[in-house]
């Protein structure tokens, strides 16, 4: 056993290793015998086929078997060209981003692993998904600018709805495409959660995320505070990494009733963006609020006023985001965000096929053609289809969404909760609840946490038949959501012009909101005894990333902790089977480790007996194995 492990390590080998070696790879101090993951994983599948997989539950489910989607022929093996990162790591932060202003192209971001599922199928894909088409991406499109394919949402689904580790994600997405930089979405002092974090505990994470080989940090705050944004800023500039120090666009510039989103209220936060550090200027339309005109005013300001490149990532919610991605590459942006074709439009990013063939024999053009893009959408395309139950019934765009103004990533989440509460027939209210309760709170900017604030509060309306007259009679009392006190408490931080005086005080009943950055009155985690906490509760030695997971999430993580132990790592599983189970007398085959694959054959099952069992008979490499499963509740 323990020859499987740390004796065959080369580290163990070399003589070299101290006791940071078992800090580094508690994976080799698990003495769990290698047959134990099939069993385990039979388990879990055994589960799914009898019990279904609770994920899933009350959806409309696909027909079993599914076909794979199709990789494009060729390609993704041999010599990886020279890439976005590799001119970053000969050139620096601060050299790259000079380089980036040098181009004539413009440089494309491809969301598709992060923003676009996020925002079309509620954060659902599986590492499984994205793996395969890794290599194509480093050998086929090494002009791209970036894969943004980590953060955001994508963090805390990934261990609570998908029981897989997002750390692992990473390490192996940065191993199958090395030369392309990996763009994550932080969302500051919230790290990749949905509250404020103590100083120490962003900059350990920061920290982590760099070191697994995150590239590009696009570090936004969710009421654009800049000073609530320095101790990311500064961390990501300490780790060498590029820093993205962005803007979130809410409202529209030209809109004389909401003065305070003007020109100069963008202006001044790149300004400040600018002293503070950053590498490049985001601009972040997360909604898909800025109209062509808007965003050329933008760029042309934001280009005078600052000396940084500027990067542009929208939604197509309304349908026009193409237009507003054409507008802003005229204007002389220097980056823009799109989605492969068969996972852009509507609520995810424009359709990057779209956006090539458009700049396809200007001066601007990416480098490459539509045509390139093509085998790699049809396998996007295929991947899409085994998410199918998780993407809302609304088909098109939507340009109610200037009204609204609901984050992209957000709004099929909303309609989940929604549905989840029974609401989902009462949409039309809840979406103008949404736009009801902004103005109740100050015309806040709306993206994550705020965004989920102002989405709880609309639903708690909706639920009680609230008025926004209603909710501000002091006569009246109102159960607020958690959510909407740590919000007025100032535990997300403060817009520029405060709260609502009335309302905070309605809210906080007397409690007295904070006085400054909520960072600043948070004592720093003691990192070492959060580590012997998390690994006692879960019980086992726990690595430095597994520390940054618990720190973000600590139920989260000891849920998905306790799941590992019970069925081992079922991210290896293809995600039919890991959302729908196995149709009797199929087979799958699992890669357990390069290599090393595993055949399961399910070949019948019995009904459940009295006490509510279920025999299952699988083939697992040819060797017949029974499998009792309990019916779950
Ligand atoms: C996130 O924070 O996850 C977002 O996508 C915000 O737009
Ligand atoms: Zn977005």
């Amino acid at each position: 056993l323990f020859l499987e492990n740390v004796v065959s390590h080369p580290l163990f080998r070399s003589g070299q290793c101290t006791t940071r070696f078992i800090d580094e790879t508690p994976e080799l101090f698990r003495f769990t015998p290698r047959r134990d993951r099939a069993t385990r994983l039979l388990r879990f599948i055994g589960d799914v086929v009898v019990n279904g997989n609770p994920e899933v539950k009350g959806r409309a489910l696909p027909k079993l078997p599914m076909a794979a989607p199709v990789l494009p022929k060729g390609g993704h093996a041999g010599e990886i060209p020279e890439g976005s990162r590799d001119i970053f790591k000969r050139l620096g932060a601060q050299g790259f981003s000079e380089w980036m202003k040098n181009q004539e192209r413009i440089l494309i971001t491809d969301t598709t692993m992060r923003d676009a599922h996020q925002s079309l199928f509620a954060t659902r894909m599986r590492t499984a998904d994205m793996l395969p088409i890794a290599p194509y991406y480093a050998r086929q499109l090494p002009e791209l600018f970036s894969l943004e394919c980590w953060g955001g949402a994508t963090f805390d689904v990934a261990m609570r709805f998908l029981k897989e580790d997002p750390w692992q994600r990473l390490d192996k997405l940065r191993a199958a495409a090395p030369n392309i930089l990996f763009q994550m979405l932080l969302r500051a002092s919230n790290a990749v959660g949905y509250t404020n974090y103590p100083d120490n505990v962003v900059r350990y994470f920061v920290q982590q995320a760099a070191a697994h080989g995150m590239d590009v940090f696009r570090v936004f705050d969710s009421l654009n505070w800049v000073e609530n944004m320095r101790v990311a800023m500064d961390a990501v500039i300490e780790s060498g990494a590029l820093c993205e120090g962005t803007i979130c666009y809410t409202s529209d510039i030209f809109d004389a009733k909401r003065p305070k989103y003007g020109l100069k209220y963008y202006v001044d936060m790149a300004r400040e963006l600018e002293k503070a550090g950053a590498h490049i200027i985001g601009i972040k339309d997360m909604a898909g609020l800025c109209r062509p005109r808007a965003i050329r005013e933008l760029v042309t300001a934001l280009k005078q006023e600052t000396g940084l490149p500027l990067h542009f990532h929208t939604h197509d919610t309304s349908g026009g985001s193409i237009a507003s991605v054409l507008a802003a590459v005229e204007a002389g942006i220097d980056a823009v965000d799109g989605a492969m074709d068969s996972m852009s439009g509507f609520t995810s990013q424009p359709s990057l096929g779209a956006l090539v063939a458009a700049l396809e024999g200007t001066e601007r053009s990416p480098g490459f053609d539509a045509g390139r893009l093509q085998p790699v959408s049809r396998y996007w395309e295929g991947v899409r289809s085994y998410y199918a139950p998780f993407e809302p019934e609304i088909r098109s765009s939507t340009s109610d969404v200037y009204r609204h103004e609901m984050p992209g990533g957000q709004y099929t989440n909303l309609r989940e909760q929604a549905r989840a509460m029974g609401l989902e027939h009462r949409w039309p209210e809840i979406s103008q609840a949404y736009a009801d309760v902004n103005l109740l709170f100050g015309d806040i900017v709306k993206v994550t946490p705020t965004s989920k604030v102002v989405g709880d509060m609309a639903l708690v309306m909706v639920a009680n038949d609230l008025t926004p007259a209603e909710v501000l009679d002091p006569e009246r009392d109102i159960a607020f959501p958690e959510s909407v006190v740590s919000l007025f408490t100032g535990e997300m931080g403060f817009p520029a012009d405060g709260f609502p005086k009335a309302l905070q005080d309605k809210v906080l009943k007397g409690k007295e909101p904070l006085k400054g950055r909520a960072g600043a009155f948070m004592p720093p985690a003691d990192l070492d005894a959060v580590r012997a906490k998390a690994e006692k509760t879960v019980g086992h030695h726990i690595s430095d990333s597994d520390l940054a997971s618990y720190l973000m999430y600590p139920k989260v993580f000891t849920d998905f902790a306790a799941h590992q132990s019970h069925f081992g790592d079922v991210s290896v599983l293809p995600t039919p089977v890991f959302f729908y189970g196995m149709a009797e007398n199929t087979e799958i085959s699992v890669e357990l480790d390069p290599g090393k694959t595993l055949i399961v054959d399910l070949n019948g099952r019995t009904d459940h007996d009295e006490e509510g069992t279920a025999k299952l008979f699988f083939q697992l490499n040819g060797q017949p194995r029974a499998l009792k499963v309990d019916k779950a509740g």
